[in-house]
């Protein structure tokens, strides 16, 4: 799979790009990140990337010909036709299943903006405008980031056990449930019980109770997607059951 970024902060991108998952995917040639300076696709003395806006007000808007130019280099140079993302806080919010959607797309192209946003015209070329969520960055290149990062661990052998890309939590739609690690006691703080035990059913069991536990306690809104089985299913009617009868309790006393 391609990526290809078009910023006005090319180095703040590769450094990002070297290390960890991702880096080890692109020296493996399993992943080819091309990074294109937008500067680079100006005409004028100043390598002009912004302008005033139209109508006034406050900050700068990105020109449209130079990300105009940067498509179109791209485009020749892949020789396919390309996914287009546009960074934006305007854009529809970035999921786990768009990230496994995307894994599949022989080419994405991410554009990257600073300053008040882009010319509203550069939408013309973009297939998808997204969002990492609700709060204003400084530009694009995190947001681009992110999302290459999620795309990246779909594509066959970027992270090393595929079966843990299948099994994750958020592809399942509920929260990962607690882990541990040696040593067995830190302090007054014990590793539970059960994990000590060698049973590899209760185990089992007791990890989807802590999967769902959570969910319904941090986010009961990913409940409604969630793909349960029907163990889960009875062991959430449990749990429901259970905070309302602590509900009960409460309102009697
Ligand atoms: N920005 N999710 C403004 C974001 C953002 C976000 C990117 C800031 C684009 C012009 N992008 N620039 N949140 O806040 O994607």
């Amino acid at each position: 799979m391609t990526f290809d970024i078009v910023t006005i902060f090319p180095a703040m991108v590769e450094a990002a790009l070297a290390a960890g998952v991702v880096g080890r995917a692109i020296e493996k040639r399993l992943l080819e990140v091309a990074i294109h300076d937008l500067r680079d696709f100006t005409t004028d003395r100043h390598r002009s990337v912004d302008d005033m806006p139209y109508g006034g007000g406050p900050g700068m808007v990105m020109k449209p010909e130079p990300i105009f130019k940067a498509l179109d280099a791209i485009e020749t140079q892949r020789g396919a036709p390309v996914t287009v993302l546009l960074m934006s806080p305007q854009g529809t919010r970035f999921t786990q299943r768009d990230a496994e959607r995307l894994g599949s797309r022989p080419h994405v192209v991410l554009v990257c903006g600073r300053y008040e946003g882009v010319d509203e015209r550069v939408r013309s070329r973009v297939d998808e405008e997204v969002s990492i969520g609700d709060y204003v960055l400084s530009g694009g290149e995190l947001p681009a980031l992110v999302v290459l990062d999620a795309v990246a661990r779909f594509v066959p052998g970027v992270v090393g056990d595929d079966q843990s890309v299948a099994e994750d939590s958020f592809s399942r739609g509920l929260l990962d449930f607690p882990h541990y690690t040696r040593p067995a006691v830190v302090g007054d703080l014990r590793v539970p019980d059960v994990l000590l035990s060698g049973n590899h059913q209760e185990i089992r069991r007791w990890r989807k109770q802590e999967s769902l536990g959570r969910t319904l306690e941090r986010r009961p809104d990913l409940l409604e997607h969630a793909a349960l089985d029907d163990e889960e299913r009875m062991m959430l009617e449990e749990l429901q059951n259970g905070r309302i009868a602590e509900w009960q309790r409460g309102k009697t006393k």
